[in-house]
């Protein structure tokens, strides 16, 4: 079998998403998400450029050489835009290999390990009231897990807070807009939000919460500590990871479950922290970390100290990646939760995809490959629109982490 064809579309159904469409000699072609959101053309430039010409003629079947063809051949290793361009040819490779085998991708893995993925969906309000409704609804849907982000009082567009209350799109048309952030303001708020729900709701459903890396450690541990009479499931992104061993202190302070993980895009990121025990949940998924090939080695090495996975699941990253996570997640014997997102419908017409929401799970389907395919017709109907995520300052103008 060889490559013939390498194609990258960009399309915007109701936002933008990059998409490699890999075809070979026999017919078969394979797909992979190759979206950074914000960053959408830098990637499909980089593949444009430096992949797709290396790839014409090789074997497909051979996904580790391509991915070290990949990786090493590049030089200049790791970075997100270059994890992200060869995720999506890895992507590619394991549909073309599962409908090559007519069998879906998790059988290749090593079989299922259990028969849906637990996953858990996004509720957000304005202020509390709003947020404890929304994630009513949720549980009336039948999800077992929730995420609550709520509006802080005096704090404008803080993050997580839609426009729509289900389809949650943090870029904007333009350049980046301005929000603020008031850390004092959250450390005192964010508890509040718990209680209310837990006072509405009991204590079954899971709850997790991103904090989307605002704080310092210590702030970090000490809201850690108040969210433990409160059980949650997880919180997210409590520090910036550029240095690893923050969540050393975190961790010294609290029992309050830690995610983190969405934005590393190689191992390199989290080998300190998934040897070192310093997280309970890697975030990482298939099109920021190097694709299914290089995914399933931070998994794996998250095993060895009892870390579960809970894949990044935001509207951002197409159907495409949501479908090959899936086949990850049936497979990791240390699988934890999908983050899962509804896409819009424009989305999903776009991208037909086999999986299914059945009372709180996720079902993959027994498709060969990933089981998502692309419209290339419908795409072309929503040409790329320039968008940005938003930056964030302090309330005296401090530029902060957004
Ligand atoms: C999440 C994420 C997203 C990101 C988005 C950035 O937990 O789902 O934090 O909301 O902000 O994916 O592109
Ligand atoms: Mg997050």
């Amino acid at each position: 079998m060889k490559i013939i064809a390498v194609k990258v579309i960009v399309c915007s159904p109701g936002r933008n998403f990059v998409t490699i469409k890999i075809e070979t000699d026999e017919g078969i072609y394979g797909l992979g998400d190759a979206t950074l959101n914000g960053r959408e053309k830098s990637v499909a430039t980089y593949i444009e450029e430096h992949i797709s010409p290396c790839l014409i003629g090789r074997n497909p079947s051979n996904i580790e050489d391509i991915w070290q063809y990949l990786y090493r051949g590049a030089y200049w290793r790791r970075g997100p835009i270059t994890m992200t361009a060869i995720a999506a040819v890895d992507c590619a490779l394991w549909d073309i290999k599962g409908k090559k085998a007519n069998m879906p991708v998790h059988e290749l893995l090593g079989g299922s390990s259990r028969n849906g993925v637990l996953v858990y969906g996004h509720a957000n309000g304005q202020d509390i009231p709003a947020t404890v409704d929304a994630v009513g609804r949720y549980l009336d849907e039948g999800y077992l897990a929730v995420r609550a982000q709520s509006g802080i009082p005096g704090l404008e567009k803080v993050y997580g807070i839609g426009r729509g209350e289900k389809f949650y799109e943090p870029a904007e048309t333009g350049l980046p807009i301005e929000t603020l952030w008031s850390t004092p303001a959250y450390l005192d708020f964010a508890p509040k939000l718990f209680e209310a729900i837990r006072n509405t709701y009991g204590s079954k459903p899971h709850l997790l919460h991103d904090i989307h890396h605002r704080l310092t450690p210590i702030e970090a541990a000490r809201l850690g500590k108040s969210f433990e009479q409160f059980n949650l499931f997880w919180m997210e992104d409590p520090v910036p990871a550029e240095n690893q061993e923050s969540l050393k202190l975190i961790r010294q302070h609290t029992t309050t479950p830690i995610a983190i993980g969405e934005v590393f895009n190689s191992i390199w990121d989290c080998e300190i922290i998934l040897r070192e025990q310093l997280c309970d949940y890697i975030r990482s998924t298939v099109v920021h970390a190097g694709g299914i090939t290089h995914l399933r080695r931070i998994i794996d090495l998250a095993s060895l100290s009892q870390i579960r996975t809970g894949c990044h699941g935001a509207t951002d990253l197409s159907p495409v990646c949501m479908a090959a996570a899936l086949q990850i997640d049936m497979w990791a014997p240390n699988f934890g939760i999908q983050e899962y997102m509804v896409h819009s419908p424009e989305t999903n017409d776009v991208f037909p995809h086999q999986y299914k929401f059945e009372k709180g799970y996720l079902i993959p389907g027994n498709e060969p490959g990933i089981g998502a395919d692309i419209n290339e017709k419908l795409a072309k109907k929503y040409p790329y629109k320039p968008a940005s995520l938003p930056v964030a300052r302090l309330t005296d103008g401090t530029m902060w982490n957004w």
